[in-house]
């Protein structure tokens, strides 16, 4: 019999098993002073950082980064806002980093994102919503590979 989950396509978690996953702070969240913050509550979540760059990204980068999103209204939108100055990349490692992280950054929409969470206690428009964080293994790693190279990750 074919396990339900495997069947779904959803790989699951493995005791044990390290993730790797990318977390950006957007140009509002480092232009708001909030690198320290973002970094502080993944290091207390004891997320091992093993990339890390301060970079004004490419139209071209974040396009590719948010491909996904190419059809939606909101699409010219967000590429300026992610271009519009510095962000942090960010690797971060751990058991279950994937859903850790995405759970420690909230909801997508701020103002229905729970308070504790990042997006909860900073931000309150979706127009700016303080950090990214990959949403399942294979945009974890197809994000790790648009912002760094193997050489930039350590360990
Ligand atoms: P996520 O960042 O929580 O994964 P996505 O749905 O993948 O959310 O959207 C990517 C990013 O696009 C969001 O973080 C936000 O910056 C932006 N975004 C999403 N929906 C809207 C919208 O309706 N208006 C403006 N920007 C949006
Ligand atoms: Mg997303």
């Amino acid at each position: 019999m074919c396990n339900p989950i495997e069947a779904e396509g959803i790989i699951p978690h493995r005791m044990g098993e390290k993730e790797r996953t990318l977390v950006l702070i957007k140009p509002d969240g480092v232009r708001r002073k909030l690198v320290g913050e973002v970094i502080k509550r993944l290091e207390a979540r004891e997320l091992t950082i093993v990339g890390l760059k301060l970079l004004h990204p490419e139209r071209e980068l974040v396009e590719t980064h948010y491909a996904e999103h190419r059809e939606k209204p909101f699409f010219g939108h967000l590429v300026n806002y992610l271009t519009s100055g510095a962000v942090v990349a960010l690797a971060v490692e751990g058991e279950n980093a994937i859903q850790a992280v995405r759970i420690m950054i909230g909801a997508t929409n701020p103002a229905e994102a729970a308070a504790g969470t990042i997006r909860g206690d900073f931000a309150l428009t979706i127009e700016e919503n303080i950090v990214h964080g990959s949403a399942d293994r294979a945009s974890a790693e197809k994000e790790l590979a648009i912002w760094f190279s193997d050489e930039e990750l350590i360990y």
